[in-house]
């Protein structure tokens, strides 16, 4: 019965997930791109913090971490993000995530036991200092996204950018 519940659990997640990620969108393909838009992090913006995109477009987004803190460019709606928000918590807490640092090996064990530990979605990329990193990101959907990092406290300081869709 236990073992029926965890995986009634575990599948309605991943259900959900899969369903959320469909409303913002869907991982591009290369040869879509119809648009390539540098973004610049700093400590705690991005450069530009307006984003132009129209519906059903492909952009491919080269992203740099310009500032002194790990950074996060993740593309979803503002009800994900603030989800987001607790997983990375958690990963702070279980030190996997430093003020400047990301401790790769250690990613790699947790996200054995807790697949939200390995932080590898299509619509995001977290940096180090110094590092850079793409997304190509298919904006079919009507979903009103913005673009944040989800590091704790960096949300809160307004590292946010706006994607306007027309
Ligand atoms: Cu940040």
């Amino acid at each position: 019965m236990f073992k029926f519940i965890f995986i009634f659990l575990v599948l309605t997640s991943k259900v959900c997930f899969a369903s959320s990620m469909k409303m913002i969108g869907e991982k591009g393909q290369i040869e879509d791109v119809t648009k390539v838009i540098t973004v610049k992090m700093f400590d705690n913006y991005y450069e530009p913090n307006e984003i132009n995109v129209k519906k059903g477009e492909t952009v491919k987004f080269l992203v740099k971490n310009m500032g002194e803190l790990v950074h996060e460019l993740n593309i979803a709606t503002k009800e994900m993000h603030l989800n987001h928000q607790i997983e990375m918590a958690k990963m702070v807490e279980h030190e996997i995530l430093l003020a400047n640092k990301i401790d790769k090996s250690k990613m790699k064990e947790m996200a054995k036991k807790d697949h939200a530990m390995a932080h590898k979605h299509a619509n995001s990329v977290l940096l180090e200092p110094n590092d850079s990193g793409e997304i190509i990101w298919k904006f079919n959907t009507s979903a009103k996204l913005e673009i944040a990092c989800n590091v704790p406290g960096h949300y809160e300081a307004g590292m946010i950018a706006k994607i306007i869709k027309n």
